[in-house]
């Protein structure tokens, strides 16, 4: 299987000095939020490349999403994260808003993402209750969305709370990118000294195939209505190359549905619905990796998979270095 991408987790310090005597920052820094908020648009912006599925729908992030950006004698480690939510009793989305808080803790700082026409709500400064992290920069994203006067008054009501935690509050626009490169300029004083965790060149930690099973999954959560979206998980089985002068790559997916009864809406009428998918994912993917796919995908019923511990981990939902004894 090719894995080019991918590389360690974290590797060992191996500079801290700049050529000017500075010296070499590094950390982690979260992305958190209610869902749809647009944190992981967020992500892809400061990575300039798609590191993370967007789509309209709430929920569509399922686990950490990592990306290093380094500049200015900064390695700047991002942790987009799943959307915090009530999780209820299905097993998925209590693995995916422990996602998000495991990676908070674990951050130098976090990045509190919020809808600037809704300001700082209630629920909201519960998470941030409930984050652990001693400081919190609160992002009002969306800004394009609203009024400037609307949002004078929402970041006035932040500032009445008197919050310590909250140590910025930044407006944005993550779609536009407006204000984005300020918010920027402001990460590396919240970051220690370090060494560079990842070498230059690389830019996550996740698999081209655990990449390749979410833009998939994207092309399905947009294409496919109501609850549907929420029934699914995408597995790669296969992605290799052809032999060379061949410049084609094999790849066989397995789209996962929780119940028979889901499986001929995701196929569709004579297989319509299913092709689709496939062509909207195999042209996307052949412009990220270069070259032609030949793509197969097939569905499956695993019977409850989003209940099913052994099932996440298996697809890639489960963080393996997660501490099993945290909340
Ligand atoms: N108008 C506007 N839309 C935005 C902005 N940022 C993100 N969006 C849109 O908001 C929707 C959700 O964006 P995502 O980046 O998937 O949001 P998220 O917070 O990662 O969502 P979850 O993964 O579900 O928690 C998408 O339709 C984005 O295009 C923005 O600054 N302005
Ligand atoms: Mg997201």
């Amino acid at each position: 299987m090719s894995e080019s991408n991918t590389g360690t987790h974290k590797t060992s310090p191996n500079e801290s000095e700049q050529g000017d005597g500075a010296r070499f920052r590094s950390g982690y820094i979260a992305i958190a939020g209610r869902p749809n908020t647009g944190k992981s648009t967020f992500l892809n912006l400061v990575l300039g490349r798609k590191a993370a599925i967007v789509t309209p729908k709430a929920q569509t992030t399922r686990s950490r999403v990592l990306g290093v950006c380094e500049r200015a004698g900064t390695q700047m480690i991002f942790l987009d994260t799943p959307g915090i939510h009530e999780p209820g009793r299905l097993l998925l989305n209590q693995v995916m808003v422990r996602a998000a808080y495991d990676a908070c803790r674990e951050a130098d700082i976090v990045l509190y993402f919020v809808e600037a026409s809704s300001g700082l709500t209630v629920e909201d400064r519960q998470i941030i209750g409930r984050l652990g992290a001693e400081r919190v920069i609160l992002v009002f994203n969306k800004v394009d969305r609203t009024t400037t006067g609307r949002l004078m008054e929402r970041l006035a009501a932040v500032s009445a709370l008197g919050d310590g935690r909250i140590v910025e509050v930044v407006p944005i626009s993550a779609l536009s990118g407006r204000n984005v490169e300020r918010l920027l300029t402001m990460l590396p004083d919240f970051l220690p000294e370090g060494p560079r965790y990842f070498p230059l060149g690389q830019w996550t930690d996740q698999s081209e195939s655990f990449i390749i099973a979410e833009v998939i999954r994207e092309k399905l959560f947009m294409h496919l209505r109501q609850e549907l979206p929420y029934a699914l998980a995408v597995r790669v089985v296969t992605w290799e190359p052809r032999p060379a002068p061949s410049d084609v790559r094999d790849l066989e997916a397995m789209i996962i549905v929780a119940r028979e009864s889901q499986k001929g809406i995701v196929i569709g009428h004579r297989g319509e619905g299913l092709k689709r998918i496939g062509s909207l994912a195999r042209k996307e993917l052949e412009t990220m990796f270069g070259g032609s796919i030949y793509m197969r995908l097939q569905v499956r019923v695993e019977k409850e998979w989003n209940g099913d511990a052994r099932m996440l981990a298996d697809l890639g939902y489960v963080d393996p270095d997660a501490d099993e004894d945290r909340e």
